[in-house]
C-alpha cells in the first residue's frame, strides 16, 4: 500500500521527534519498535496503518487511515475515490455510456423533450345503464422521463415524472336517458405519485453494453392525472366544468433507448389497461354522478434530452 509519496517521511519523523521533545513518555527508542511508533506514545498517531510511520497527512496513500490521503476507496469497489466515476456506489467496471465522466450508476438520464400520441378510450357511466365510450387521441406536448442505467445489465429504472397533453376538444358522449357528457379535457397532465424509479426494466446484456437498452417495464406506474372535464345532462345547456383527479396507473411499456440516452421511445400496447378513473357530479338541471375513466394506452412517445 505504499506509493511514491512516502519520500515525505523525513518531515513527519521530524514532527514525531518534536512531539517527543515535548515530553510525555520518554526518549525515542525506548520500548518502541520498528519506526518508533507505539500506541499511547503521545504523538497522537495510530498504529496499524501499514505505512510504517503512522503520520497523519503524510500522503502515504493508505486508505482509511484518516490522514487525508486521496487513495481512499469509499465504496470499496476496488477503484480509489480520485479515479472512481461514482464514489459512493460500487461500480468496479466504471461503465460510462455517454462518456461524460459520471458513471452509469450515478448518472440519471433526463429526457425533457417528450412527444408523441397515445390512443385511449374515455368511458362515462351515469348508472342505470347509461354509459358511453369514445376514442380519444392523447397528444403529448411536454414531460420528463428519467432513466437510470445499471452496470450489471440486469435492470434499468424508469421514472415517468410527468406528461403534459394537448387539450382534448369537445367530444359528445351520449348517455341513455338523453344526458350527455361532453368530453372536453383541458390542462390535462399525468404526474408520478410513486417513489422515484418505481418501474424497473429487465433487459439484455448485449444492447446494454453497447449503451442501449430494450425491454419491458415490469410493474404499473402509479400516477395522478388532473384536468378539467366538461359535462351536461341537457343538450341545450352549457356544459358544467368538473375538476378531475384521476388516480390510476401507467401501464406496462416497452422501452428502446439508444446512443447512451441520446434518444429513445416508450411504447404502450395495452388496450384494456385502466389508466385513470374518477367520479364527478353535475348538478343542473338535476344531480347526476358520472363515473369516468380513461382506458387503454396504444401508441408511443419519442424521448430526447
Ligand atoms: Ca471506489
Ligand atoms: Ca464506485
Ligand atoms: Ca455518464
Amino acid at each position: 500500500m505504499k506509493n511514491p509519496l512516502f519520500h515525505v517521511a523525513p518531515l513527519t519523523l521530524a514532527i514525531a521527534t518534536l512531539s517527543l521533545a515535548c515530553g510525555d513518555d520518554g526518549p525515542a527508542g525506548t520500548g518502541e519498535t520498528g519506526d518508533a511508533e507505539t500506541m499511547g506514545d503521545g504523538d497522537g498517531e495510530t498504529m496499524g496503518d501499514g505505512d510504517g510511520d503512522g503520520d497523519p497527512g503524510d500522503g502515504d496513500g493508505d486508505p482509511g487511515d484518516g490522514d487525508g490521503d486521496t487513495h481512499i476507496d469509499t465504496d470499496m469497489d476496488g477503484v480509489f475515490d480520485d479515479a472512481d466515476n461514482c464514489v459512493a456506489v460500487p461500480n468496479p467496471n466504471q461503465l460510462d455510456f455517454d462518456d461524460n465522466g459520471i458513471g452509469n450508476v450515478c448518472d440519471v438520464q433526463v429526457f425533457t423533450n417528450v412527444s408523441g400520441t397515445i390512443n385511449t378510450n374515455a368511458n362515462a357511466d351515469a348508472g342505470a345503464g347509461g354509459s358511453c365510450s369514445i376514442p380519444i387521441q392523447l397528444t403529448v406536448t411536454s414531460g420528463e422521463v428519467q432513466i437510470q442505467l445499471d452496470d450489471d445489465a440486469a435492470v434499468a429504472a424508469f421514472d415517468v415524472v410527468s406528461l403534459g397533453f394537448e387539450d382534448i376538444l369537445d367530444q359528445e358522449c351520449s348517455l341513455n336517458f338523453g344526458a350527455k357528457a361532453y368530453v372536453s379535457i383541458k390542462d390535462f397532465s399525468i404526474d408520478n405519485v410513486g417513489d422515484a424509479f418505481p418501474v424497473s426494466m429487465p433487459h439484455g446484456q448485449g444492447p446494454h453494453d453497447a449503451g442501449s437498452i430494450a425491454g419491458d417495464s415490469d410493474a404499473p406506474h402509479p400516477i395522478l392525472a388532473t384536468g378539467t372535464l366538461e359535462a351536461s345532462t341537457d343538450p341545450e345547456a352549457e356544459p358544467e366544468p368538473s375538476d378531475l383527479n384521476l388516480e390510476g396507473t401507467l401501464g406496462i411499456f416497452t422501452a428502446n433507448i439508444t446512443g447512451a440516452g441520446a434518444m429513445g421511445t416508450l411504447a404502450w400496447a395495452t388496450p384494456d389497461h385502466v389508466v385513470a378513473m374518477d367520479t364527478f357530479m353535475i348538478t343542473e338541471p338535476f344531480p347526476l354522478d358520472i363515473n369516468f375513466e380513461l382506458v387503454g394506452l396504444v401508441g408511443s412517445l419519442v424521448l430526447a434530452p
